[in-house]
């Protein structure tokens, strides 16, 4: 495949009401898109980072600068096998996974239509549908956290994760418990607490949690390790994990029984499928999480999340749950049953609504290799 050309766009996206978690409140979205065209098939990729480095240490500027300064300009003009090439030709860049992410998982859709596969069939997805789960914000009270907890049980969905922080977490997660005795219910601290938190921390054993994520610092896999041999409650990392090193290394220390997956986390989906197998060789199940994205990083996490790792329901939900207005036709949909039908047409199997993407766009840049050799 010779990558012919790259653009790089900035979308503005109002999600339908603001997310809070332990690190801050977003309602505008500002989206990075990665167009790749690669023999003709156009593919596209989406940008994970947060607008502030408050999740982790990208932005939506540190990723607008790292693509358009020493991605975008390395890669135009190139001729690889295949898009799991890319990683190597990008490894002399040091972390920006989320950018790098963005692009390898526009060649990938590339690539499927150019085989005329489901991008889950070229990963080696083997589900033909996805299981559901939802990742509810901080509440101002417990009872209107359990009145979206209502809600969403309602709309099928099969696992509930409670965002928590400090002075919101036990009375929340009590109260939802005790409305609804039986769902499968997690919680996500963010990196809220440290360790002299461990016995707060182990008053949520009584909650029967399938798990709590990332309670700990983003960056410490060690003292997740001290924490997990104090509590009951199974940990999974989010933050901590940006490659398949750092989950072996989590498994040896026993610093989690489980792991969040996020594409943009790891970089992309040769290292995300890589991390999945190895998990899955150590029985840690692993699940897809979600950063708020438009329809185009949802349709690149559903096609991951049909991988025979995925044994636990993802934080991939409807678009209709955050979007007005989605970028693809049609928009996610969840059956009652609480489970996304992973589509079957070639590449990403949702279309790609240039029209709107035009609307949203308050920047681009376009690199084509005609240009750059000429
Ligand atoms: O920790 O999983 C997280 C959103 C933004 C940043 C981090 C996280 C999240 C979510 C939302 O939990 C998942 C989603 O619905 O996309
Ligand atoms: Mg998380």
């Amino acid at each position: 495949m010779k990558i012919e050309s790259i653009t790089l766009r900035e979308i503005h996206m109002r999600l339908k009401a603001p997310f809070e978690t332990s690190f801050g409140t977003v309602q505008d979205r500002r989206i990075l898109l990665v167009e790749v065209v690669a023999d003709g098939a156009s593919g596209w990729g989406e940008v994970t980072a947060g607008e502030t480095p408050a999740y982790n240490a990208e932005t939506t500027d540190t990723a607008w600068h790292v693509i358009s300064d020493f991605i975008a300009p390395g890669l135009v003009g190139k001729s690889v096998a295949d898009a799991a090439e890319l990683p190597g030709l990008m490894s002399q860049i040091r972390g920006h996974e989320m950018a790098k992410s963005g692009v390898e998982n526009a060649l990938w859709d590339a690539e499927a239509q150019l085989k005329s596969v489901s991008l889950s069939m070229l990963l080696g997805g083997t589900l033909p549908e996805i299981a559901c789960g939802v990742s509810l914000g901080i509440r101002e009270n417990p009872e209107s956290l359990v009145k979206r907890v209502e809600e969403e049980l309602r709309g099928g969905y099969q696992r509930i994760k409670l965002k928590i922080k400090p002075g919101k977490d036990i009375e929340f997660v009590a109260a939802v418990r005790k409305e609804f005795p039986n769902i499968r219910l997690s919680v996500d601290a963010n990196s809220a607490y440290d360790l002299g938190d461990a016995a707060h921390l182990k008053r949520l054993d009584n909650f029967d949690l399938l798990m709590m994520e990332q309670p700990l610092s983003w960056d410490d896999i060690y003292a997740h390790s001290k924490l997990q041999a104090k509590i009951q409650t199974a940990i999974c990392l989010d933050e901590c994990i940006h490659n398949t090193r750092h989950a072996l290394t989590a498994i040896e220390l026993k610093a989690c029984r489980i792991i969040n997956i996020k594409l943009g986390r790891v970089s992309g989906h040769t290292e995300a499928r890589q991390m999945q197998q190895a998990c899955r060789e150590l029985a840690i199940p692993v699940w897809c999480g979600g950063m708020l994205e438009s329809g185009i990083g949802r349709a690149h996490n559903i096609a991951m999340s049909t991988l025979p790792g995925f044994t636990l329901p993802g934080d991939v939900s409807a678009s209709h749950r955050y979007w007005n207005e989605d970028i693809i036709e049609p928009a996610v949909e969840v059956s009652p049953q609480g489970s996304i039908r992973v589509p079957k047409t070639p590449g990403l199997g949702y279309a790609v609504q240039r029209d709107r993407i035009e609307k949203f766009t308050v920047r681009r840049q376009n690199w084509d290799a005609r240009v750059v050799a000429g």
